[in-house]
């Protein structure tokens, strides 16, 4: 009797546990099994959207509302359109260690599995995990893509150019020093466990055709916090508007789909002559840590002096003046002296702003730092009236690491990693993220030359000069040409890579051929 339960009890557990350790490389009626066995890996669909309505942000337009773009939406990676409204997150860098096993359970396995565009807009076809795979350049190498992509930053990695970003090669982590990460995947969904489970599905398709190098967990911070980025500001508020894709927002930049995603109208470069590019995307990924108790000890060591505002309000608005928005979001451009929860909380006004003010006569927006700082994030990243035309870049990123701590406060010091997990897609990175971080956030004399200002300075959270003191000028209202020093980084770049997100059809075609 005793041996028989045993029995069962192994037998019940066998059964269990077999769909997922089916060896890769099995026939179709396995990986159905195994589909069936993981439903975060089969085309499940949820009730309910994963992603999450932060109040401000941009929503995601209906798939009815893109009918007059261009973008193609079944062949558009899913990540490129869903912004900064994700819960949860995990990024899976891989190399690949046997190309031939890999591309076959890339065409099998994964390729059904890839999360367009179209399912992230359509409610009724979303899945219950966001999953979407990049490559860099050493990877599509190990694929024997060799084809010239476009992109000339691309080829190289993103560790060759790192000096050139104004980063600290110390600071960066050893698995990203080189070009060892051949891809990464994205996975995306309102809970962890639906994550693991799909992990746990991709380990076991590709079986020993795939090497983890280094797993990036990542999160919506919690309750009131959701959509704000570490430091405590709302972000993934102003995102450029693909033309025909969903409802302009007001101030929004209008943008050609080409800018973004490859071979549409606005994509400059040559690619290959078999379009087997066209609805891809470059996607630009870096680790960024932030410092919050030391950036929040500076805010209070270099409040302005304001009569009749308190050190806490004080604070608050060189922060403001530091980011060119308050915590809630709202703009400081439009709101000068004080946070406006209302203003940051609509979309239709948090992003209609071009730092001109024609509604004040006397006001001079190319010598008056009174309102919004030349040297703020929000307008070294992107100048709006100041420079005309404009770089777009889709942000897609999401904060990681854990919530700061109240001993961490007290002491003024960091003792837990945590930052942004920045993710830029953009059609060619040369004039798109590395564009932004090199000539404009790393540029002092960006964006206004002329004798008649004072040198802007650096972006006062993302500009860098491989660790030296940074100054920057406009942050204190009462001496607007005064010049502030950051002798140290808030942000510090831990590492990153450049990928290509291939069009979905690829995942069949070129990249397995
Ligand atoms: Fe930035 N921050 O909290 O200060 N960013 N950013 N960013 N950023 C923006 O409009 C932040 C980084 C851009 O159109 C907001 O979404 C932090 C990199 C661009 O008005 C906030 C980090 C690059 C915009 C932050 C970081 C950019 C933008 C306002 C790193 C490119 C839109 C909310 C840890 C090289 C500008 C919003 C526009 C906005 C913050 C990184 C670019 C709050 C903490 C690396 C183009």
């Amino acid at each position: 009797m005793r041996v028989s339960s045993t029995f069962f009890c192994v037998l019940a557990v066998f059964l269990a546990s077999a769909p997922e350790q089916v060896v890769a490389g099995r026939g179709g009626r396995d990986i159905a099994r195994r589909a069936a066995a993981n439903p975060a890996a089969s085309k499940g669909t949820r009730k309910t959207s994963m992603l999450k309505n932060v109040a401000g942000l941009p929503t995601l337009p209906s798939v009815a509302q893109t009918t007059s773009s261009e973008v193609p939406l079944d062949e558009v990676q899913g990540d490129i359109v869903v912004g900064m409204l994700k819960p949860q997150q995990v990024f899976y860098f891989f190399s690949i260690a046997d190309a031939t096993t890999f591309k076959s359970h890339l065409a099998s396995d994964i390729a059904p599995i890839v999360t367009t565009a179209r399912q992230m807009l359509d409610r009724t076809k979303e899945p219950l995990v966001l999953l979407n795979m990049a490559f860099s350049a050493t990877g599509l190498q190990a694929l024997g893509v060799s084809d010239d992509l476009g992109d000339f930053v691309f080829p190289a990695g993103q560790f060759a150019g790192a000096v050139g970003l104004g980063d600290t090669l110390d600071n960066w982590k050893d698995e990203f020093k080189g070009t060892g990460i051949h891809g990464v995947v994205l996975l995306a969904s309102d809970t962890k466990d639906l994550i693991n489970e799909q992990i746990k599905f991709i380990e076991t398709a590709f079986g020993a055709s795939i090497r983890k190098v280094y797993e990036l967990d990542a999160a919506m911070r919690p309750g009131d916090l959701a959509g704000h980025e570490m430091f405590g500001f709302k972000d993934g508020i102003a995102q450029p508007w693909l033309k025909g894709f969903g409802m302009k927002l007001p101030g929004q930049t209008e943008v050609d789909p080409g800018s973004v995603v490859v071979g549409l109208d606005g994509d400059f470069n040559t690619r290959p002559s078999d379009g087997w590019m066209t609805g891809g995307s470059f996607l630009a990924f870096r680790q960024l840590e932030q410092h919050v108790p030391e950036f929040n000890k500076f805010l209070i060591d270099n409040a302005p002096a304001v009569e009749g505002k308190s050190l806490e309000d004080r604070a608050n608005l060189l922060g403001a003046r530091i980011v060119g928005r308050w915590k809630s979001g709202a703009p400081i451009d439009l709101s000068p002296e004080q946070d406006d929860r209302a203003l940051g909380a609509d979309k239709n006004r948090n992003n209609n702003f071009n730092y001109t003010h024609p509604e004040i006569p006397s006001f001079a927006f190319d010598a008056d730092q009174s309102r919004c700082p030349f040297s703020a994030h929000i307008r070294k990243t992107r100048p709006r009236a100041d420079l005309g035309s404009t770089i777009s870049i889709m942000r897609s990123g999401i904060p990681y690491g854990p919530e700061p701590t109240d001993a961490e406060a007290a002491s003024n010091t960091t003792s837990a990693e945590r930052g942004l997990a920045f993710v830029a897609y953009q059609s060619d990175i040369s004039q798109g993220f590395q564009f932004i971080q090199q000539a404009w956030a790393n540029n002092p004399n960006f964006v206004f030359t002329k004798p008649s200002v004072p040198e802007v300075g650096f972006d006062p959270v993302i500009g860098q000069a491989g660790g030296a003191p940074r100054n920057v000028t406009g942050l204190d209202p009462n001496a607007p040409n005064g010049k502030t020093t950051f002798l140290k980084e808030f942000v510090v770049a831990r590492g990153g890579e450049y990928f290509f997100s291939p069009p979905v059809s690829a995942f069949k075609g070129r990249l397995v051929q």
